[in-house]
C-alpha cells in the first residue's frame, strides 16, 4: 500500500491511557482503577481522542485478566463518555512474589471476548516475539491457532478488529490470515514501534510497514518511548492515524513527566490540526473502522 502523503482524511486519536505493565511507581498519574480511567477517558474524549485503548488493574495495581474488572471499568467508560471502546488482547505481564514475570494464559485472555457490556473492538497480537521491558524479557505468545481463534470469535460477535504488528514478519502473518479468509477486509492495523524486540522507531521501518500492508487498510501508529512524538508526526503526515497515551510514553518532553492522558491527546490533536488533518469524531471514526453508528448519532 502506498502512503497518502497528501492525505487530508480525518485523523483517528486513540487513548492507550493504562496499558498493561508500568504504574503509579513510573508514574503518579497514570490512570488505575476503573473510576479513575473512567474519568481519564472522558478527559481523553474532550480533548479530541475517538478510541479507549483499555488494560485493567487489580487492587494491588497489577495487571489483571479478571472479567469482573473489566466489566465495571468498560461499564464505567461507557457510562462517561461514547468513546470506542478497544480493549488491548495482550493484558499485560505482572511480577510475581520470587520476581517471576508472568503473563496471562492463552485461555484467560480468550476470556475478554466476554466482557460485558460489550467494548467495540479488540486487539490481536501477530506473532511471537521476546518483548524486552525494563522488568525484563516476556515471551509474548500469540501462536497463528490463538490469534485465529480470536478472530473468529470477535467476528461471532460482531466486534472489530485491530492487527498489531512489531515487525515486518507480523504482517506477514496478518496477510496468510486474509488469505484463508479468517481476516475480512478492509483490515485495521497497528504497526508498533520502538519495542526492544520489534521493530525500531525509524522513519525507514513505518514507511516500509505501511507499504506492506494489504491494499485498502488502515492503519495508525504505535511508538513506544523515546521517539514516541516525532514518530506520531511523521505518521500523520503520511496520511496515518496515530495512538497515544501512558501505555505507550511517560514523558512529555525530555526529563519532563506526563502530567495526564489528555495532555498527550490534546498535543496530538493541535498538531494534526496544524497539518490540516482534523481529529475524527467517534461517529466518523466508528464509520472509518466499519462499525455500526453509536446510540447518538
Ligand atoms: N503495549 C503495546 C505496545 C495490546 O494491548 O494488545 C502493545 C499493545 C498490544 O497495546
Ligand atoms: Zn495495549
Amino acid at each position: 500500500m502506498t502512503p497518502d502523503l497528501l492525505s487530508s482524511d480525518k485523523v483517528i486519536i486513540t487513548a492507550a491511557i493504562t496499558g498493561g505493565i508500568h504504574g503509579k511507581e513510573a508514574n503518579p498519574h497514570i490512570p488505575i482503577s476503573p473510576e479513575e480511567q473512567a474519568q481519564a477517558a472522558r478527559a481523553c474524549y474532550d480533548a479530541g481522542a475517538s478510541v479507549l485503548h483499555l488494560h485493567v488493574r487489580g487492587k494491588d495495581g497489577m495487571n489483571t485478566p479478571d472479567l469482573a474488572v473489566y466489566n465495571k471499568a468498560v461499564r464505567l467508560i461507557g457510562e462517561s463518555c461514547p468513546l470506542i471502546r478497544q480493549i488491548g488482547n495482550g493484558i499485560g505481564a505482572r511480577l510475581d512474589e520470587q520476581w517471576n514475570i508472568v503473563h496471562p494464559t492463552l485461555e484467560q485472555r480468550l476470556n475478554l471476548l466476554n466482557i460485558d457490556p460489550a467494548p467495540e473492538m479488540h486487539t490481536i497480537n501477530a506473532g511471537t516475539f521476546e518483548f524486552r521491558t525494563r522488568y525484563g524479557g516476556i515471551t509474548f505468545e500469540n501462536p497463528m491457532s490463538f490469534n485465529e481463534a480470536y478472530v473468529r470469535g470477535c467476528r461471532e460477535r460482531g466486534f472489530v478488529v485491530e492487527i498489531e504488528v512489531y515487525d515486518l514478519g507480523h504482517i506477514a502473518n496478518a496477510r496468510e490470515m486474509l488469505d484463508s479468509g479468517v481476516l475480512r477486509p478492509p483490515l485495521h492495523f497497528s504497526i508498533v514501534l520502538g519495542i526492544l524486540g520489534g521493530a525500531a522507531a525509524t522513519p525507514a521501518n513505518l514507511l516500509r510497514m505501511v507499504e506492506l500492508l494489504p491494499e485498502g487498510s488502515s492503519w495508525q501508529v504505535v511508538t513506544v518511548g523515546k521517539y514516541h512524538l516525532r514518530t506520531e508526526v511523521l505518521a500523520m503526515a503520511m496520511g496515518g492515524n496515530v495512538r497515544t497515551g501512558m501505555e505507550d510514553t511517560l514523558h512529555y518532553g525530555q526529563g519532563e513527566p506526563v502530567k495526564s492522558n489528555a495532555q498527550l491527546v490534546e498535543r496530538m490533536a493541535r498538531l494534526a490540526r496544524e497539518m490540516g488533518r482534523e481529529p475524527a469524531t467517534v461517529e466518523e471514526a466508528r464509520r472509518m473502522l466499519g462499525l455500526p453508528a453509536g446510540k447518538g448519532a
